[in-house]
């Protein structure tokens, strides 16, 4: 029964606001869910968010930012996904790996390389057995988010940074359809949720 699920797209996309939604579905069907989160998930992780996220003036450099999240990763795969899984619970992650692939990768432009070896290192053989990506176009994730508090150090990137960031998004599903697909967020909020419950069903994750 133990799955790994991870929600994925852009700023202000709607992953918060699915997650409680796929949480219920998920333990309507019997699954013990464990939410979670990236970066982030344990206590060091947390603290790297926290520099990550901070509303820092400061320059990081890519290879930095891609390397903390990878540590972040690792620690949160060592004492919180990998021992959910092994007792049969299901993992519901919000963001994971292809976030690094579409953040750093896509929006970065780091070596999708660097990218992949970190991930065979960090992960083994270990992928999510289901990513939903959330995907609209940059406006409309910038005018959702926009609502809300002041940005954070990636919501201050330009436009281009996003696009960048969706197109990389995209690329991950049509490469990876057998575990990773697209739902239409563009929608309203009922809609996206039904979208979400077809695309639980259709990769047998409930029935
Ligand atoms: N990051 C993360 C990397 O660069 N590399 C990595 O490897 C990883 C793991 C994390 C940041 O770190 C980066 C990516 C991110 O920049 P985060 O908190 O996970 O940050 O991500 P955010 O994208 O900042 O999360 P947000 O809270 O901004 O977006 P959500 O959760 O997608 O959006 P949500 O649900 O809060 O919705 C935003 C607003 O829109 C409304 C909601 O009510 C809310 O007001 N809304 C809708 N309105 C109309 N129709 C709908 N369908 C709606 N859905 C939601």
């Amino acid at each position: 029964m133990a799955k790994f699920i991870t929600l994925e797209g852009i700023e202000g996309v709607g992953k918060t606001s699915n997650l409680l939604y796929i949480k219920e579905l998920l333990e309507t069907s019997g699954h013990d869910c464990v939410v979670t989160r990236e970066p982030g998930g344990t206590s060091l992780g947390e603290a790297l968010r926290g520099l990550l996220l901070s509303h820092s003036d400061e320059n990081m450099s890519p290879d930095a930012e891609l390397l903390m999240m990878f540590a972040a990763r690792a620690e949160h795969l060592s004492k919180v996904i990998q021992p959910a899984l092994t007792d049969g619970k299901t993992v519901l992650c919000d963001r994971f790996t292809e976030a690094t692939y579409a953040y750093q990768g896509g929006g970065r432009q780091l070596d999708v390389d660097k990218i992949s070896g970190l991930e065979t290192w960090v992960q083994g053989e270990l992928r999510p057995d289901l990513t939903i990506i959330l995907d609209a176009p940059v406006e409309i994730g910038r005018a959702r988010a926009g609502s809300r508090s002041e940005p954070d150090r990636i919501e201050k990137e330009q436009d281009e940074f996003f696009q960048r960031v969706r197109a990389a998004y995209i690329d991950l599903a049509e490469k990876n359809p057998q575990r990773i697909c697209l739902v239409d967020a563009s929608k309203e909020l009922a809609d996206v949720q039904q979208q979400v419950q077809q695309k639980l069903v259709e990769y047998n994750i409930i029935s």
